[in-house]
């Protein structure tokens, strides 16, 4: 995939290290320290073996407030114009604003990471003129809500059929097809029982004809299930991630990326070594 002349082979899983620029992940909330913080994640993720450094300056987990324009982009441009500087990387935003996805892509960026796909005001026309591949992701209800009463018929089914449906839409705004990703969006108005749904048949969202990205990093779907607190999830992180790549997933969202690297390779090399008796 073209990430403006930065391509991305994707017949392997790769990985996503997450740097998150919201006042709780880091513990002095000063504008240096933010920056500085930024970048020194951003350098160990990359020199970990990331693929992709997503960054994002609004928290969308479950509960979440909302961020006005105006501090998400005061977060964000900063450690996205040093991050793209000082590094040969892909830079991915994590946003649904379209101010702020303008922004990013001016400073840099060269993703658009959407958990709103491309729904907000504006957000699809900005994304069409800036032509950068985009990520699609399915969110039921919005964060403050959504885990409140997830609810479906067929959870797998009713996902890719919005997916579908917003893929469709891209097409028909201007966005070339191989610019599209798709995310289940696991944990955004999912229970436990539906989430696992979806990472057990995560290999049909490929009938999608897109690359497919999976975060699961961290969930609740992992902690509920384990009872175990945010920092004791690392084997339950790296055993999701091992089965979405397991599954062909693209693209792999996480926070611990030198354990998630090591898991992937596992994975690419037994596909590859399949792949030849195959053949
Ligand atoms: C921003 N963000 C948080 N969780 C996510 C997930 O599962 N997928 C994507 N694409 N973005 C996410």
């Amino acid at each position: 995939m073209n990430f403006r002349n930065n391509f991305l082979d994707l017949t392997t899983s790769k990985v996503m290290g997450i740097l998150n620029v919201t006042p709780d992940s880091f513990s002095d909330g000063g504008a240096f320290n933010i920056l500085e913080n930024g970048l020194s994640q951003a350098a160990l993720m990359l020199s970990e073996g990331a693929d992709i450094i997503d960054i994002g300056g609004e928290s969308t987990k479950p509960g979440a407030q909302a961020v006005s324009v105006q501090q998400e982009l005061d977060r964000v441009i900063p450690v996205i114009e040093a991050v793209f500087k000082r590094f040969d990387t892909i830079v991915s935003i994590d946003t649904s604003k379209a101010q702020v996805m303008k922004e990013a892509i001016n400073a840099g960026a060269s993703l658009i990471n959407d958990v709103r796909a491309l729904q907000e005001n504006g957000a699809l026309d900005i994304a069409v003129k800036a032509k950068v591949p985009v990520c699609l992701m399915h969110m039921q209800g919005q964060p403050k809500l959504m885990q409140q009463n997830p609810c479906y018929d067929d959870v797998v089914k009713e996902v890719m059929t919005f997916l579908q449906g917003r893929i469709s839409v891209c097409l028909k705004a201007g966005i070339a097809g191989n610019q599209i990703i798709v995310d289940p969006g696991f944990g955004f108005g999912k229970s436990i029982e539906h989430n696992y749904k979806i990472l057990a048949n995560l290999e049909k969202f490929h009938e999608l004809n897109v690359p497919v990205m999976a975060g699961m990093s961290r969930k609740s779907m992992i902690g509920n299930l384990l009872q175990r607190k945010i920092d004791q999830r690392l084997a339950g992180n790296i055993a999701t991630a091992t089965v979405a790549a397991q599954k062909g997933a693209q693209i792999i969202r996480v926070h611990d990326v030198k354990e998630t690297v090591d898991a992937v390779k596992i994975v690419n090399i037994i596909n590859a070594y399949r792949n030849n008796n195959e053949r």
